[in-house]
């Protein structure tokens, strides 16, 4: 039997990807592996990941080559041509008509089929080749912490720019100056998963083809890194062998230490947490597997990551730890029933890590592409600690659509208790789940229709909490405009998603109630601007020539007290 016989999907592509090989367009019954081993070339030109061609040589190399399928240059043109591994130089921008053109660009298809289908359990992921780190090369990195976007006509060989501002808060805490003190600085940055990013092609066809393309995007973001020189790197969306053999090797020359949890089931990325070993003492990683074999609900792949970090300092005195966390969050805008549960699992696994005594937390940093908007129902609930979620539907808890599709109600309590987790977000003892066998709805519903507290019992039931006060680094919307704040931006949305929430020291209820011991939370001395979505459109959307992901990074400064 041929491939071809194997697969529906692969005979529905035009005759020349028939041939030519590349990337598996259906997931069901056509593996990545079965795509990428046999006959198919190991190294599809499209994805990045270029041979070097004899015909082509680098000086004469022109973005244009590689704007069309290869059988477009006929028969005697060079089939692979070459994308040296080069940093982005001005001369890109006499490229005239890098869209991406919808019809006949088979090799950017989408490969599934079906709405919201992020995070479907489907075939093994098979790695795919790239150049070794040793071969990046990575730009000069100039002495500027500023962050430019290019902006103008695509003609034009200078780029205009959007500068992104850093914000200085530092003047609220003078008095501190004559405290012991401990900064830091931490990013949040959703990279833009390769492997994903070629899946969701139609959200990217506003883009240039070139920067769509791992070789040329990386040392966009690892220069990009570098520049804002943080010492935490809360990192999503980053595909495994991309780490292993490219992000991580580079981060460790730059002083970093670096974590990394990959997502459970078959996508290929995961979240990251790096950070300076002069600034920190490793103490704990705890990743954490939102994927639950017995419970339904939690069919989704997503992931979190979960360190504990000692400051280094001089004095060299008992100080407190400093809890990191970061996710990535179920994308589907339908289902904020599992989103919720998977905030409340890493909200119980930040408790179990973070207290240190007498209920108190050591100071937390909150970091993730949340995918729910600000004011949403998930948002809320991590800024306030409550969330009253009676009536209310699946859809609107992320806030993702206008109009949401998701119509069912969520259920009381949300999650089964053999998740093992109370509605206060923190595991609770095995002794006290099996206390409360657990009931069908109906069944609760019927014991109390008689009761007289049932409806204030209803109440508590169908409210969330959790026990961290904790603040958000952006606040969302410019005061001066009221315009909103951008943190991802593609052809079909423009919104936050992205957040640092930190414990914030002026909280009280970081500090425990009539007491005198210092709040141990942390002061917010600075962040990076971020961006409105008309800036980002003058400078063609996200990713652009610059920044390669289609996410800004998020940047901040804070203060711990000692
Ligand atoms: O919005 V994101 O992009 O936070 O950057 O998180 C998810 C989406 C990511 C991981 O699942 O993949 C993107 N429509 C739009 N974006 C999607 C879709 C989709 N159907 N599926 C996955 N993603």
């Amino acid at each position: 039997m041929t491939r071809q016989n194997e697969s529906p999907g692969y005979q529905m592509l035009p005759r020349h990807l028939q041939t030519v090989g590349g990337r598996c367009f259906a997931r069901a019954g056509f593996s990545r592996a079965s795509c990428m081993n046999g006959r198919f070339p190991r190294h599809p030109w499209w994805t990045g990941h270029y041979q070097p061609s004899t015909y082509f040589p680098v000086n004469n190399w022109h973005p244009q080559h590689i704007s069309r399928p290869y059988h477009y240059f006929g028969p005697h043109f060079p089939a692979i041509p070459t994308f040296p591994w080069f940093p982005p130089q001005s001369s890109w921008l006499h490229i005239s008509h890098f869209n991406m053109d919808a019809k006949g660009d088979e090799q950017f298809r989408k490969r599934k089929k079906g709405m919201d289908d992020d995070d479907h359990r489907g075939t093994p992921w098979t790695k795919r080749p790239y150049p070794p780190a040793s071969d990046l090369r990575v730009p000069p990195i100039p002495g500027t912490p500023e962050v430019f976007v290019p902006t103008g006509p695509q003609t034009k060989a200078k780029a205009a720019v959007v500068k992104r501002r850093w914000e200085d808060f530092g003047h609220h805490s003078q008095d501190a100056a004559s405290k012991e003190t401990f900064d830091f600085t931490v990013v949040s940055y959703n990279i833009l998963s390769q492997d994903l990013l070629e899946d969701n092609s139609s959200l990217y066809s506003h883009c240039r083809r070139p920067y769509l393309f791992w070789n040329y995007r990386l040392p966009n973001i690892l220069r990009e890194l570098q520049e804002m020189n943080a010492d935490i790197l809360c990192l999503q969306e980053v595909q495994e062998d991309h780490y292993q053999e490219q992000i991580k090797p580079y981060l460790e020359a730059l002083g970093y230490m670096c974590a990394y949890k990959a997502r459970t089931g078959s996508k290929p990325d995961g979240c990251a947490i790096c950070f300076k070993t002069n600034r920190f003492h490793l103490s704990l990683v705890k990743p954490v597997e939102y994927f639950r074999q017995n419970i339904a609900l939690l069919d989704r792949d997503n992931i979190g990551l979960v360190l504990m970090l000692q400051p280094k300092t001089r004095w060299g005195r008992d100080i407190p730890m400093i809890c990191v966390a970061n996710t990535h969050l179920l994308y589907n805008p339908r289902r904020g029933d599992i989103k919720l549960t998977q905030l409340a699992i890493l909200l119980a696994e930040i408790t179990e890590v973070a207290q240190i005594q007498d209920g108190r937390f050591c100071p937390i940093v909150l970091c993730g592409d949340f995918n729910s908007v600000p004011g949403s129902p998930l948002h809320h609930f991590i800024k306030t600690g409550r969330l009253h979620y009676e009536g209310m539907t699946i859809g609107k808890v992320s806030g993702q659509e206008k109009y949401p599709r998701g119509q069912r109600i969520l259920s009381i309590p949300i999650w089964p208790q053999s998740l093992g987790i109370n509605q206060k977000c923190v595991y609770e003892p095995p002794e006290k789940v099996q206390e409360r066998p657990e009931r069908s709805l109906e069944e609760e519903t019927k014991e109390k229709t008689d009761d007289w507290t049932a409806e204030s019992d209803k109440r508590v039931e169908s409210s969330l909490h959790h026990h961290f006060s904790l603040s958000s680094v952006y606040s969302h919307y410019f005061p001066d405009t009221g315009m909103p704040e951008i943190t991802t931006c593609h052809s079909k949305s423009a919104i936050t998603v992205d957040y640092i929430f930190y414990s914030a020291a002026n909280n009280e209820v970081c500090r425990q109630p009539g007491s005198d011991i210092p709040s141990n939370g942390l002061q917010l001395l600075g962040r990076l601007s971020l961006l409105t979505e008309q800036d980002l459109w003058s400078v063609n959307g996200l990713p652009n020539e610059t920044n390669s992901s289609d996410h800004l990074s998020l940047l901040a400064k804070f203060r711990l007290e000692l």
